[in-house]
């Protein structure tokens, strides 16, 4: 007979938190979302922890490089996504990877052959106003001379005039040498009154450029995630179909982390998976998705360094509707997490767990981290801000971001659905969608950190664990839902009503 869970499945929307005593010290400057990402043992350290417990989908329309810089900086991680060439994802992963804080690779650049015309035409397309003139007009070629807008008059200037007529030479540019450190290149940033510093190597070829105004937001990013050479930690997806060739490359370009990116993960082929990344390499693994306990020791058993929590609760799945396989996601995390707790009591081993998808309101953060969590993956999230790699279109009135499911025809990505028939996708188990445009990822993680935080102090909290032990929560009744939001008044125009 088959087994029955008589308890329906619940979703975040579902529950509520109850304050606990918010002491005087219980202020969210005092909150610290520290929160580790792999296994350790009682009393150890673990090898990585994220500084907000926030990490970006492995997604096509989430997470690329530029995410994965961006996120870094904020304190989270990205996971590069998979459905693309193994040459393509190590790629991306090297580029975060070498991104230096303040040290940005010139993405406008000229030859001293080129004219004013090429100039604007040029500015016009990237927004830059400083273009480095290099010999071969490349990022790295012999720097030549620099061009700011100081350095010509629209009005004055013919169109037609040389580059090296207008540059500033590289006689009488202030340059950094490779090595220099980002304090030094802003002490010289500052002595000489510059905005943009360029730095070169021996044969003065260009290395990069650091600006003053990205030393600033560098200062102020006291949460970035670094690894010990200072570069941003990085994590990739996988899948259990080209891992012998994929993983390589991938630790190769310098990933920290990986996850096996599947919409099923309690299967023998996220065992071989695991068992082959730890026999030949030394790179942490995440696995999953998984729904209950079974499906946890299983991973874990496997080797795994965390493990992922929710099957078809994404903003984009239809999964359920398709397979009618899932499970409600505070269901599946409360189970999970006691789960974590019993293993960890029983073996001193601690390993995360991160609820993965269906995150709706920054509440649900809370909430996930309170019913276990230590972290948690979004995709809809991080898709509407600037820093996502689809486009942004005008729709109407409202600027959208495009957003479209691993399952879906656009990405294509069977591996993740692939219980071991054909190599390709049968049925769709994603959509093809817009979200609604929000502005930059750090303007809006902020907020929503901010929010999480005083959450915690009301629930007297000054970290996750201590969420995870104190939270009380309640199930919330459909009417008493009503009652949560603005009721029996009439709104005001530009009125907040959500996030
Ligand atoms: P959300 O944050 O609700 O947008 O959910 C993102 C999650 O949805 C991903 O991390 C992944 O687990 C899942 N996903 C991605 N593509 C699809 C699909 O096409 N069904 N689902």
């Amino acid at each position: 007979m088959a087994h029955y869970y008589m308890e329906p499945s619940r979703t975040f929307s579902e529950f509520l938190l109850v304050p606990n005593l918010t002491t005087k010290a219980c202020n969210p400057s005092n909150v610290t979302l520290k929160t580790p990402i792999v296994k350790f043992k009682k009393g150890e350290q673990p090898a990585y922890s994220l500084n907000i417990p926030f990490s970006s989908a492995v997604m096509q329309a989430v997470s690329d490089d530029r995410m994965a810089v961006a996120l870094a900086r904020s304190g989270g991680i990205s996971f590069i996504f998979g459905s693309q060439s193994v040459e393509g994802q190590a790629a991306m992963v090297r580029k975060a990877k070498s991104y230096k804080a303040g040290f940005v690779v010139s993405r406008s650049n000229l030859t001293p052959g080129h004219t004013l015309k090429d100039v604007l035409e040029l500015k016009e397309r990237t927004g830059h106003s400083t273009v480095a003139i290099t010999s071969d007009g490349s990022a790295n070629g012999k720097l030549l001379g620099i061009v700011t807008g100081r350095d010509y008059r629209i009005s004055r200037d013919s169109l037609s005039k040389q580059v090296s007529d207008f540059m500033t030479p590289f006689e009488k540019l202030i340059y950094g040498k490779s090595g220099i450190t980002l304090s030094e290149a802003n002490d010289l940033i500052w002595d000489h009154k510059l905005n943009c510093l360029p730095v070169v190597d021996a044969e003065n070829n260009l290395d990069y450029l650091v600006f003053r105004k990205d030393y600033d937001e560098h200062k102020e990013n006291p949460s970035e995630l670094l690894d010990a050479n200072k570069s941003y930690v990085v994590g990739a997806g996988i899948n259990t179909k080209d891992y012998e060739e994929r993983v390589p490359a991938l630790v190769a370009a310098g990933a920290d982390v990986l996850v096996i990116d599947s919409s099923d993960g309690y299967s023998e082929w996220q065992q071989s998976t695991i068992q082959f990344v730890k026999s030949n390499f030394d790179v942490k693994i995440g696995a999953g998705n998984v729904v209950d306990r079974e499906g946890f020791l299983y991973l874990v058993e496997a080797g795994a360094d965390f493990i992922k929590v929710g099957i078809g609760g994404g903003s984009i799945c239809i999964t359920r509707e398709q397979k009618g396989i899932g499970r409600g996601q505070a269901s599946a995390l409360i189970e999970v997490a006691a789960a974590r707790d019993e293993y960890f009591e029983q073996t001193g081993i601690y390993v995360p767990i991160c609820s993965d998808g269906g995150i709706v309101h920054d509440y649900h953060i809370t909430l996930a981290l309170a019913m276990g969590a230590d972290f948690v993956m979004m995709g809809r999230y991080f898709a509407r801000f600037d820093e996502s790699p689809t486009r942004k279109l005008k729709v109407g009135n409202n600027f959208v971001k495009e957003f479209w499911g691993e399952g879906s025809n656009r990405a294509r990505n069977w591996e993740r659905y692939d219980t071991g028939g054909k190599a390709g996708l049968m049925f769709e188990e994603g959509v093809d969608s817009y979200v609604p445009y929000a502005g930059s990822l750090h303007e809006n993680l902020s907020k929503t950190i901010h929010k999480i935080k005083s959450t915690m102090c009301n629930c007297g909290s000054l970290t996750i664990a201590e969420l995870q032990k104190n939270a009380r929560i309640t199930l919330v009744s459909a009417t008493s839902i009503v009652e949560g939001g603005a009721h029996d008044v009439i709104l005001k125009e530009n009125s907040i009503t959500g996030e």
